[in-house]
């Protein structure tokens, strides 16, 4: 019974996302681990971004595991965003937690375009990723604008 109570547990514990298990001993490891998994998805953001340009020839496959890449990263960063994260290392605005309603649509917004972005780069059209990278980008322009320092 007891062993059954267990394996439950962990079956709902393995059906949680990783975000709501997310959990940070200090403040500081919030912000080092939010900013660490921002700085990654935007190099994998930006090996899009280089094809969408013209700045690196156009390969389909690379697109399609770049923006699969950017997808999961995205979901990671805003559970470090917690009560008392606003102070260190961080150019995080207070509006953070001002408008903190503001602030989540902000990210879902950019969720949204991401995974956008993941079916059109899925689809192996340049047009589709370019198009799907800009409305991206926008989406990370709108919410540094209004909750990251310069
Ligand atoms: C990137 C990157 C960002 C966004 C943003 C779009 O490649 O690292 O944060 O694009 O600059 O405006």
């Amino acid at each position: 019974m007891k062993l059954l109570a267990s394996f439950a547990f962990a079956s709902v514990v393995a059906s949680m996302s990783v975000p709501a298990m997310a959990q940070f001993q200090k403040p500081e490891d919030a912000i080092k681990y939010r900013k660490a998994a921002l700085s990654v998805m935007g190099a994998h953001f930006g090996r899009i971004g280089a094809m969408a340009n013209g700045k690196a020839p156009f390969d389909a496959k690379l697109a399609a595991e770049n923006a699969a890449i950017v997808e999961t990263l995205s979901k990671l960063p805003f559970t470090a965003f917690g009560p008392g994260t606003d102070l260190g290392e961080t150019r995080a605005r207070p509006e953070i937690w001002t408008e903190s309603a503001k602030f989540k649509k902000a990210a879902e917004n950019m969720q949204a375009a991401v995974a956008d972005l993941n079916v059109a780069a899925k689809t192996g059209s340049l047009d589709a990723v370019k198009t799907a990278f800009g409305a991206a980008g926008k989406s990370c322009k709108a919410c540094h604008d209004a909750y990251r320092e310069d």
